[in-house]
């Protein structure tokens, strides 16, 4: 089956106990929406006192005022503090620093309704488990901290005011995803915008445009029409190729297609993007689109059939200056900007899918993307709950950026121990990846071993699984010092292109010392120098991806004044300083820019 057909079929259904939410809606930047962002109501609820997604409790949901003292009720929103959404509340009130329970949220929002059109919540991401009641409904959850969910309100909202609450539930759990322990901190909250969407009543709610996996003139495409008038005609338009192609949804409001076109290939050095016209008889939405193939022959990847090394860097979806989650297309500018300048190709948007402004902006800067879900560490492997969780995640993240060019690996996972439960949980996973996308390559970071002094092995039988030989490893950091990647050896299981998903060490900006003391600027400026000595000698590697761009903050890392909270292996500081390593692989980057012209 193509694997434009299976984005209809997931379209289709509403995907699993995860979401009990409306098909996902895409393309939501380039829609008629209203902003709910702004400041909400808040009340922290350590002891379920306001309810639950089910119900009981005071029942918060109801957003019921306190408006005279004839009777008791120990709730009342209009008395309480605010939080801006979008926003973690961790870093914006000092009392919520290590708060990691259940928020309650409510806004007010005015409604005119145009008759005859549908309405719909859309929340572009909430950590962790989200519940949403509009007007005093219950409308559903939402598990998942990084993805986006919508609900359809079309009959729950009225003319005049209206409310909604949403219940937003931090708790880390041991059979969630991510698990109970991770190297970030566990940002709580509405975290990314949140939209009110209008459609007509039949709405173009998914498309589906990119080149053909096998030919550069092909262009597969499909469009899902939403409500009571399903068949209809629908027009796909790129002006700029001299594309105007009809053709007709069926009854379930799907319409798929092929358009032969030879349009100028996206690739880093030449972001080619190509406005995408569609109109149905009742909607219409645009896009801006781009074209590239991707592929892997033996230890080597392939961009549009020319040779790839990805010059790559790590980002955690955190703000610059400022601190907390990042959710802005501001934020997206200075963090990709500074991959850019450091001569970046390609970004590992680490742990977990980030906002979308973020992959679109890295669309338009020429940069790859390596995007992940947060399959991190020790997770529950023999759960099945668990398993879905993760499928559910990975499927929301491939539906929203199918359309990114840029995307080129889905990541099933991160640093996972070898064992047969993983294994089948992590097989299963890459095959439904596969079976969403075939268009990708799959990958997972990976680990190594030292199987004698100086010769390292890359084994893990989940490399027969995916495409890459990806991996991490922190020679000269958490393994032996700087001098140690002079003489390592490395091997690895299958004949893939190898990409280092890892490698760096710490250095606290501006402490300086000889290059042998720990957490300097030097011995982290020197490490890289032997990392990078050792990853040339290194068979069939077709990528560098270090840790990490920018400080980050993590609740490990706790040696006083030097980490103070932060993961310091930044080639940058929170504030923005650039450390000595951050030239060391610029250097190199230049080089390989030059190599591989
Ligand atoms: C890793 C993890 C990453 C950590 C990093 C570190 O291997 O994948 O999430 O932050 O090491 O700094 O220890």
């Amino acid at each position: 089956m193509t694997n434009f057909i299976i984005f209809v079929l997931m379209s289709l259904v509403s995907l699993s106990v995860f979401a009990d939410t409306h098909p996902m809606i895409t393309n939501v930047p380039n829609r008629t929406t209203t902003s709910l962002d702004g400041t909400w109501r808040i009340i922290p609820d350590l002891y379920g006192t306001g309810g639950s997604a089910k119900g009981g409790g005071f029942g918060y949901w109801k957003d019921k005022a306190y408006d005279n003292r004839n009777y008791l009720q120990e709730y009342d929103f209009n008395q309480s503090a605010v939080m801006n959404v979008p926003g973690d509340w961790n870093t914006q009130d000092d009392k919520f620093y290590y708060f990691e329970g259940v928020m309650w949220y409510r806004r007010h929002f005015p409604v005119s309704k145009t008759e005859g059109n549908r309405y719909f919540l859309h929340f572009e991401g909430a950590n962790y488990e989200t519940s949403v009641f509009v007007n005093g409904k219950p409308l559903g959850t939402h598990t998942g901290g990084f993805t986006p969910f919508t609900f359809e309100v079309t009959n729950v909202i009225a003319d005049g005011d209206n409310s909604v609450v949403a219940r937003v539930d931090a708790e880390r759990r041991p059979d969630g995803v991510p698990t109970k322990v991770s190297d970030w901190w566990n940002y709580g909250g509405i975290t990314r915008s949140v939209h009110l969407i209008e459609t007509p009543s039949t709405f173009i709610r998914d498309h589906y445009l990119q080149l053909d996996k096998d030919s550069k003139n092909v262009l597969n495409g499909s469009v899902i029409l939403d409500g009571d008038r399903l068949e209809q005609k629908i027009t796909i338009e790129i002006p700029e190729l001299k594309v105007r192609k009809t053709v007709v949804s069926d009854h379930n409001g799907v319409a798929e297609f092929k358009i032969n076109a030879r349009p100028e290939l996206w690739s880093p050095d030449n972001p080619r993007l190509y406005d995408v016209r569609i109109t149905a008889e009742t909607d219409s939405l645009d896009d801006e689109i781009g074209f590239r193939t991707i592929r892997t022959e033996g230890s080597k990847i392939y961009l549009n059939d020319k040779e790839l090394f990805c010059r790559g860097i790590n980002i955690h979806e955190e703000a610059p200056f400022a601190g907390g989650r990042a959710f802005s297309q501001e934020q997206a500018e200075v963090l990709l900007g500074w991959a850019k300048d450091l001569g970046c190709n390609f970004v590992r948007l680490a742990h977990y899918p980030h906002n979308e402004a973020m992959v679109r902006e890295a669309e338009r800067k020429g940069l790859l993307v390596w995007s992940e879900v947060p399959v991190y560490w020790g997770i529950d492997w023999d759960n099945d709950k668990t398993y879905k969780n993760a499928e559910n995640q990975l499927s929301e993240m491939i539906m929203r950026d199918k359309n990114r060019c840029n995307v080129i690996i889905w990541s099933i996972a991160n640093e996972t121990a070898v064992r047969d439960n993983r294994m089948r949980f992590l097989t299963r996973l890459a095959e439904k990846a596969r079976e969403l996308d075939n268009t990708r390559l799959i990958a997972a970071a990976m680990q190594n071993k030292e199987v004698s002094p100086g010769r390292m092995v890359v084994n893990d039988p989940l490399s027969e699984v995916i495409d890459v030989m990806s991996f991490n490893e922190y020679v000269g950091w958490y393994d032996g010092t700087k001098d140690k990647c002079d003489s390592m050896t490395w091997e690895f299981k299958t004949d893939k292109p190898v990409i280092i998903s890892e490698y760096g060490g710490c250095a606290q900006a501006g402490l300086h010392g000889s290059d042998d003391e720990f957490y300097t600027e030097e011995y982290q400026a020197d490490l890289y120098r032997h990392q990078i000595r050792m990853l040339e000698r290194m068979p069939g590697l077709a990528g560098s991806v270090p840790w990490i761009l920018v400080d980050f903050r993590s609740p490990r890392r706790q040696l006083g004044v030097v980490q103070n909270d932060y993961n310091r292996k930044g080639l940058i500081s929170e504030y923005g300083q650039k450390k000595q390593a951050f030239y060391v692989l610029r250097d190199w980057y230049d080089d390989l820019k030059r190599k591989y012209k």
